[in-house]
């Protein structure tokens, strides 16, 4: 293995011409995936100019075979390296007893094997550096936080992007709030959250905001197969292999975890207020047990009205159903950002989601804008009562007003297009310029001052 360069060797390498080499930290980049996190970092990944950057992706094994021709294999002191090609992306997958954790991408109980494993990815990357040549490490949420001092030390450049914060697992809330005040310049995914979570963002004065974005060409009705009556053909074709009548069909597509994503909302709204109703609802999710468990009773129940897929659904299947389906249920509690909407937007499925979080940033309208051409609805977050007044409405103007519903259809399209990976990686790529163009070593400079103790500022040597 290479010796680690020394920090004016780096500097130079940083200001040489040509590509600058970008270190996506992360525990997720497709095909090892748990949620939006792989969605995001590999859309960015494919979407960034490779004339001015090379995205290298580096990321604990956990337990995955890799489907990328392979490259080299380093063995570092205390893990072992292994470099492939996922098309114009470099990726590193490293593995150790720690990092492979049994296939787990996350291990359980987040206070133990959780962020022992973290720790580790840290601690590994910061002994990887030197390999990586990279100008500028870009950490997506805070799992490889270990590194952040030796990258400081080195004079490299950090970038954190703040997906979702963990309050609710303390070790990664300190993991957090350590990279926060280490990494040169920090951002998060939607206004919003930022809003909603100033007790954590008030941390520095120079929080940024960039919006996730979708690959729009992958999101789109070229890729389905062809249906000669359109949309109404494949919501037919749908409804009719899931043996439901023909009537306005809602489908909740994610997790089923207890605190986040609002399953048991669209439970409660259905079991209350939407059984006999003239709506179908598919669920299509795994997760929590009980939840599903809740899904599967409801669909036995209420059975020519409710389907439970029990299972998560490859982007294929969900670009699939979204482009059948009338509406997309998204019951969110919180939602940093929440790519299921901008999906279910470029797709067609009008989404009827809370009012939190990204999904309110994007589903904001204008007060004049006309009901019927809005791109969606929103109701209060686990307000189930809410959720299935909104339904209902929704599935008689879906009935009444067909026409209504394709000029929100076109809304949505429009919408989504606001969210292109293009875009978003125009707005990273901008970042990282003006992190590598400024050439100055990282500080703290975005800290407010009663952020913390007074320090001497110490840059590395
Ligand atoms: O879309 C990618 C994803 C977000 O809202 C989502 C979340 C985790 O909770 O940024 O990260």
């Amino acid at each position: 293995m290479r010796e680690l360069r020394d920090p004016r060797e780096r500097r130079e390498l940083r200001e040489a011409p040509g590509r600058a080499r970008v270190a996506m930290l992360t525990c997720e980049f497709d095909p090892i995936r748990c949620g939006g996190l792989a969605t995001m970092v590999t859309a960015l990944c494919r979407a960034l100019d490779p004339a001015r950057f090379q995205p290298v992706v580096v990321l604990p094994r956990s337990g995955h075979a890799a489907p990328w021709p392979h490259v080299e294999q380093r063995r570092l002191l205390y893990c072992v390296a292994d470099r492939y090609q996922a098309g114009g992306t470099e990726v590193w997958l490293l593995s150790n007893p720690l990092l492979d954790s049994e296939g787990v991408i996350y291990p359980e109980p987040y206070d133990h094997a959780g962020i022992k494993k973290t720790d580790e990815f840290g601690e590994r990357v910061a002994e990887l550096l030197g390999a990586l040549d990279a100008q500028l490490l870009h950490l997506h949420d805070a799992y490889a936080y270990k590194c952040l001092y030796e990258a400081r030390r080195l004079g490299l450049p950090t970038a954190l992007t703040i997906h979702r914060l963990h309050e609710d697992e303390p070790p990664l809330a300190f993991a957090e709030m350590a990279s926060a005040r280490l990494a040169t310049v920090m951002t998060t995914v939607s206004d919003a959250y930022r809003e909603e979570r100033d007790d954590f963002f008030s941390i520095r004065s120079d929080v940024q905001v960039i919006p996730n974005g979708i690959d729009l060409d992958f999101w789109s009705e070229d890729l389905l197969p062809p249906e000669p009556s359109g949309r109404a053909g494949r919501r037919r074709r749908l409804i009719r292999g899931l043996e439901l009548p023909d009537r306005p069909t809602f489908a909740f597509v994610g997790r089923f975890d207890r605190d986040q994503k609002g399953v048991d909302v669209l439970l409660d709204a259905h079991q209350g207020h939407l059984r006999g109703a003239p709506l179908n609802l598919i669920f299509a999710g795994e997760g929590d047990r009980a939840l599903a468990e809740r899904a599967a009773a409801a669909a036995a129940a209420a059975g020519d009205q409710v389907r439970l897929l029990h299972r998560t659904l490859p982007p294929d299947e969900v670009r699939a159903l979204l482009a059948a389906v009338d509406f997309a249920v998204i019951p969110s509690r919180y939602e940093p950002f929440g790519l299921i909407l901008i999906e279910a937007l470029a797709m067609g499925a009008i989404p009827i989601a809370s009012r939190v979080g990204g999904l309110r940033d994007v589903l904001a309208v204008d007060a004049a804008q006309p009901e019927a051409t809005r791109p969606g609805r929103c109701f209060e977050a686990g307000d189930a009562a809410g959720l299935a007044a909104a339904m209902q409405e929704m599935a008689g103007l879906a009935l009444a007003a067909p026409d209504a519903m394709d000029k929100a259809r076109r809304a949505a399209r429009a919408r989504a297009e606001a969210y292109s990976a293009r875009r978003m990686a125009a707005r990273y790529e901008a970042l990282y310029g003006a992190i590598l163009g400024a050439r100055a070593l990282p500080s703290a400079g975005g800290l407010r001052p009663e952020a913390g103790p007074a320090r001497p500022s110490r840059r590395p040597e």
